[in-house]
């Protein structure tokens, strides 16, 4: 009796997890009663919605060319491409939606989960995911989607998902196109593994960004992105957060360092409380990275290639900790204005700056106008001051840090190593004690982002006995 139960259940479940498949193309061959591709609902408007159900997947079979918004109609749903499934708008004012679709009542689908599809050529939005309520606790999500060419020159959006919360962007490619590539509102996001390239915008104003989380929302987890927003256009951040509670870890972001150069043009820009910024590899832009009424940590992040500064805490910013980064390599082309490899102002407090490299800046290493806890920091070849306004602090060092081209640490000798200082309190995050390359601390921390290791390949037939060895 036990075993025909367990047997029941089983196949209970799985009826219930998979659903049914139904099935539209833009070629209205066969019975087109949706069963299957060569039997596919004829284009978007023949889908029958009625006959969906909850769990339900519905396969886009070739490729559709809607010339108005279309609509996601029924909620608890997957849209897939399959990965041959694409929806082309070329050049037309309209969107794949969850709302407000061209012919429909208005209302919204969600937990609806759209994946393996290709979406592009609107004039104004190519993807719209949007619940009713910001709080009703429902979601969408893309996935492993292609999202691009977004054919607008009025500021748009390429792929906009708000409301409802944990919503999910993940293992997707989206580029190409003048606005902002994401524009997201609402709890709890996840946008995790994907790309992001080729933004256009051409005006000083405007949109540009490559991910906007814009309102006071909480809880981001924002990692493992590549977003390269350089061009010969004007891009703004490749990342901007004013929300709370957001980690942005272990991404690869460039953005640009020509054009004209405002506080829009900063790689990474928050102004949230407890933001977690760690082990980002941050290239380019006016600011690497820009904190502004901003608490949390920032730390084992490599930045370069900056216009004014590396980081900069402003704006009344507070209980923040700059731990451990890298600071190098400045481009200076916005004339008249000094650089700093940290940059403090704007009766901020309770700011700590402790275990950074800051190196080559044309004027200043760290410049704050408020008191701030600072030391254990590295400062080598700021033309100007290492430190202005401030004391370096006693356990700092000016000296060569043998940074190698991408930023490593490259000689034994290089004055960063062990030099550092544990961190404890607030900003001793629950994050490993590993380093940019996720190698662990040893022996002391070294100051940077990189700890020292020794390299695995020895010379000459020497053998080392690395334990012995200072790290
Ligand atoms: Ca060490
Ligand atoms: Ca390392």
């Amino acid at each position: 009796m036990f075993f025909i139960c367990f047997c029941f259940i089983i196949l209970f479940t799985n009826l219930s997890a998979f659903g049914s498949d139904w099935y539209v193309a833009n070629t209205g061959s066969g019975s087109q009663d949706g069963t299957s591709c060569d039997n596919a609902w004829y284009g978007w408007t023949g889908i029958n919605w009625d006959n969906m159900s909850d769990g339900d997947t519905l396969h886009i079979c070739d490729t559709l060319y809607p010339i108005h918004d279309i609509g996601i109609q029924h909620s608890n749903i997957t849209l897939t491409g399959d990965g041959v499934g694409k929806i082309d708008f070329s050049g037309h004012h309209a969107a794949l939606k969850t709302y407000a679709w061209y012919d429909g009542a208005g209302h919204h689908a969600t937990n609806v989960v759209i994946k393996d599809l290709e979406v592009f050529g609107s004039d104004y939005v190519n993807v719209y995911l949007t619940a009713a309520d910001e709080t009703d606790g429902t979601f969408n999500k893309v996935i492993h989607c292609e999202v691009h060419d977004l054919q607008s020159t009025d500021n748009t959006r390429s792929l906009i998902i708000s409301r409802g919360n944990h919503n999910t962007i993940k293992d997707s490619v989206i580029y190409n196109g003048p606005g902002d590539m994401i524009y997201q509102r609402g709890n709890d996001f996840t946008f995790e593994n994907n790309t992001i390239f080729g933004i256009t915008n051409s005006g000083s104003s405007g949109r540009g960004d490559g991910l906007q989380c814009s309102g006071s929302h909480t809880g981001y987890i924002i990692k493992y992105n590549h977003i390269d927003i350089s061009s010969f256009y004007e891009p703004k951040q490749c990342i901007i957060i004013q929300g709370n509670n957001a980690t942005i870890s272990y991404n690869w972001l460039k953005s640009q360092n020509y054009g004209t150069e405002t506080t829009h043009s900063n790689v990474v820009y928050v102004s949230g409380t407890d933001e977690n910024i760690h082990h980002n590899r941050i290239m380019n832009g006016y600011y690497g990275i820009w904190l502004s009424s901003a608490s949390g940590v920032v730390r084992y992040n490599m930045v370069s290639g900056l216009n004014r500064g590396g980081i900069a805490v402003t704006n009344r910013s507070h209980d923040l900790g700059v731990i451990n980064n890298t600071v190098f390599n400045f481009y200076d082309n916005v004339s008249g204005d000094s650089c700093y490899g940290i940059y403090v102002s704007g009766d901020s407090s309770n700011i700590e700056v402790k275990n950074n490299i800051m190196a080559g800046s044309p004027d200043y290493g760290l410049w704050s106008n408020v008191a701030i806890d600072n030391d254990y920091n590295l400062y080598f070849g700021n033309l100007s001051d290492n430190t202005h306004n401030i004391s370096m602090g006693s356990h700092s060092i000016v000296g060569n840090p043998f940074l190698n081209g991408d930023g490593h640490i490259d000689n034994y000798h290089s004055s960063s190593i062990n030099s550092g200082t544990s961190i404890s309190g607030i900003h001793d995050k629950a994050y490993p004690e590993n380093d940019i390359d996720l190698q662990y601390i040893v022996n002391s921390p070294d100051i940077g982002c990189d700890e020292f290791h020794i390299p695995p390949k020895i010379k000459s037939g020497l053998i080392r006995r690395e334990k012995d060895l200072p790290r």
